[in-house]
């Protein structure tokens, strides 16, 4: 679009690495003079989405107010870079369609779920295999992985640096940066 803007749509387990990949790119980003912004789970689910959990309903009203809001952002002229879980192939579809044909960019982080329950940053994968919470996602919630994602990630056999400069390259052979 006139802007440059479009959405980074991340998608993947939690600990897959979306969120830091989100920032490490937003950072290069600004370091080129471009606008962008990150949405996370931070940002959102305390403030715009408090009050919604991670049932199936929650977590796709989560993800339509997120779609919608990132599409203002790319209005207002913005790359966004999203980073939510967002396990459900329809309501990533229906944000892809909120938006022009190349201003979507879905990447899917790999990242396997012994890998992330390894890392398990938060506790949350222990307490989910000690029944201590509910619908954790790959546990006790289902992932649907991306069957057409413009690009994937493999975050458990690249270094962040690596992946980064993966998603940059694929960028600019895009011509999106
Ligand atoms: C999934 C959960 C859960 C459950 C808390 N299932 O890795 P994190 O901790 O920092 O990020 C995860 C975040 C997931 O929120 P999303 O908005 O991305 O999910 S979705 O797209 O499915 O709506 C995780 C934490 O919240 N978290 N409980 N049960 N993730």
């Amino acid at each position: 679009n006139r802007h440059g803007s479009y959405i980074l749509w991340f998608t993947g387990l939690s600990g897959a690495g979306k969120s830091t990949l989100a920032n490490a790119l937003e950072h290069h980003l600004f370091k080129q003079g471009l606008n962008s912004y990150v949405l996370d789970g931070d940002n959102v689910r305390h403030g715009l989405n408090q009050g919604l959990g991670f049932s199936e309903d929650d977590r796709k009203e989560n993800i339509r107010r997120i779609g919608e809001v990132a599409k203002l952002f790319v209005d207002a002229g913005l790359i966004v870079c999203t980073a939510f879980i967002s396990p459900f192939a329809e309501d990533r579809n229906r944000v892809r369609a909120l938006v022009q044909k190349d201003e979507f960019i879905e990447i899917y982080v790999r990242c396997p779920l012994e890998a992330c329950e390894d890392r398990d940053p938060k506790g949350l994968y222990r307490k989910a295999r000690t029944g201590e919470i509910s619908n954790l996602t790959g546990i006790s919630s289902p992932y649907e992985e991306p069957l057409h994602p413009e690009l994937v990630i493999d975050s458990d056999q690249d270094s962040i640096e690596v992946c980064v400069d993966k998603i940059i390259a694929f960028l600019k052979e895009r011509n999106l940066l």
